[in-house]
């Protein structure tokens, strides 16, 4: 099969919530030699903002979100090796999560991946991670630096509640903060260290900031 029809096949797997699909079509594309990060951005991501876009038109309820959401995690786990390729020497220790009331993990998840690749300890909290549980585990874990991440713009505002706390608790580490709603100017409204738009670039940026320290 070429890599084009992988792609699109993985497009509709997505769509179409066919997790076992997902999986084997990743699965064959490494073994023919189709990068990881391809399988993701052409396949995978572009099946993801399709689930989006019918969810915003209201042709698709949390159901079919739902079962497309497991296609593309499952799909990620055969991929996340191929992604995290390479790792460097560890460059530092990152605690990260999803922010209060905020259930999605997907991108998280992707974030986690790539700062493994890039030489990070990741210390993953999950989802729907409170104020107290951030700042406590960064303090514990002697953590570099604080990723969150939040998909709504009701919970992106809890974001500025975790950077308050480690402030007043004299977290001396770096915040990135990403996720669909979030910004530059968000980020610099409540103090973070470090916006990114995707996965890679904060993986990246992060490096870059935490070796220029
Ligand atoms: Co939700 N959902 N959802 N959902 N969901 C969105 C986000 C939404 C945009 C859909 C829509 O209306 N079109 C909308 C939010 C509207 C808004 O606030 N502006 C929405 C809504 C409304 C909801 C509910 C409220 C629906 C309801 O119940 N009525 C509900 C909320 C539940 C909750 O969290 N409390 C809900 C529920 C769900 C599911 C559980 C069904 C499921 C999540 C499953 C899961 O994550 N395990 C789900 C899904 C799958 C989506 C969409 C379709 C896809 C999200 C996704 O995984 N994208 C989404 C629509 C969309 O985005 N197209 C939608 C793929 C992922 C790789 O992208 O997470 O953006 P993303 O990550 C990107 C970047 O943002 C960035 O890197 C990644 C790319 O490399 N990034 C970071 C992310 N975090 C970062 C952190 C960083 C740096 C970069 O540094 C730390």
């Amino acid at each position: 099969m070429s890599s084009e029809a992988i792609f699109e096949q993985l497009r509709d797997a997505v769509l179409n919530g066919k997790r076992k699909d997902a999986v084997k079509l990743c699965e064959d594309g490494l073994k023919a030699g189709v990068a990881g990060k391809d399988l993701l951005t052409r396949g995978l991501l572009v099946g993801m903002e399709e689930v989006g876009r019918r969810m915003r038109s209201e042709e698709y309820f949390i159901p079919e979100v739902l079962v497309g959401a497991r296609a593309m995690q499952s799909a990620l786990e055969v991929i996340r090796e191929d992604l995290a390729q390479n790792p460097a020497a560890q460059v530092g220790r990152v605690v990260i999560g999803t922010v209060s009331g905020d259930l999605h993990d997907i991108g998280k998840n992707l974030v986690a991946i790539m700062l493994t690749g890039a030489g990070f300890e990741v210390i993953d909290l999950g989802i729907d991670v409170t104020p107290a549980r951030f700042v406590s585990t960064a303090l514990e874990r002697k953590a570099d630096a604080v990723a969150m991440s939040a998909l709504l713009t009701t919970t992106m505002v809890n974001m500025k509640e975790v950077v308050d706390e480690l402030r007043k608790a004299h977290f001396e580490g770096k915040v990135v903060i990403g996720g669909a709603p979030v910004t530059q100017e968000f980020a610099d409204k409540i103090g973070a260290d470090l916006y990114a738009g995707d996965a890679s670039e904060g993986a990246e940026k992060l490096k870059a900031l935490l070796q220029a320290a």
